[in-house]
């Protein structure tokens, strides 16, 4: 078959629903064949990212590091689904170019600042407001969404399941 293993890279705001997707996306690929595996920005700043935060420059690292595992996970034959905040238009584009832009599918969840600030799941931008986080993407520090994404998910306005499906229609041409 003619596969080729790719990394999907969601980029959004927190509480913008990528570790949701992400992992609905990874279940969907392994139960069609396709060994997957997701590397989340949360998840990852607790093992192989601990000792970076959140400065413009740690953001970068955090970005590079990841896409470096990503690559390799490709190499070895896995779809890679990427779950980082990524706020920033040159590190994405870095990760592109770690990836390479054949397998890197640029994937913006676009679900407004509203709609992530009231789900606000882990108290995060009730906590940014009152000034106890800083930098805190949204509200003190910057988001630029990209430019031309090869898809845009709003996950206020569909559904897990239509989104998921989005994405997975992306991929399938690959899969031919
Ligand atoms: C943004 C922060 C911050 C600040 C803690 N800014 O929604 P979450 O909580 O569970 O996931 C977010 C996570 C962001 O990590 P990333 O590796 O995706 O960020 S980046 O790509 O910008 O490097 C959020 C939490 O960490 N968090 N402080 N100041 N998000």
């Amino acid at each position: 078959a003619g596969q080729r293993a790719a990394t999907i890279w969601l980029t959004g705001l927190s509480g913008a629903g990528k570790s949701t997707l992400a992992s609905a996306l990874e279940d969907k690929l392994v139960q069609a064949g396709h060994p997957a595996y997701v590397l989340d920005g949360d998840n990852l700043r607790h093992h192989l990212n601990r000792d970076l935060g959140f400065s413009p420059a740690d953001r970068q690292e955090n970005i590079r590091r990841s896409a470096e595992v990503a690559r390799m996970m490709n190499d070895a034959g896995l779809m890679v689904i990427c779950a980082f905040i990524s706020p920033l238009r040159q590190d994405r584009e870095m990760a592109r170019q770690i990836i390479g832009a054949d397998n890197f599918l640029e994937t913006h969840i676009s679900t407004s600042a509203d709609v992530c600030e009231a789900r606000d799941p882990k108290g995060l931008y009730k906590k940014a407001r009152a000034g106890l986080i800083p930098e805190f993407t949204g509200v003190s520090a910057p988001y630029e969404p990209p430019l031309a994404p090869a898809l845009s998910l709003d996950t206020g306005m569909l559904s897990l399941e239509q989104s998921c499906d989005r994405l997975f229609q992306q991929l399938a041409r690959r899969f031919v």
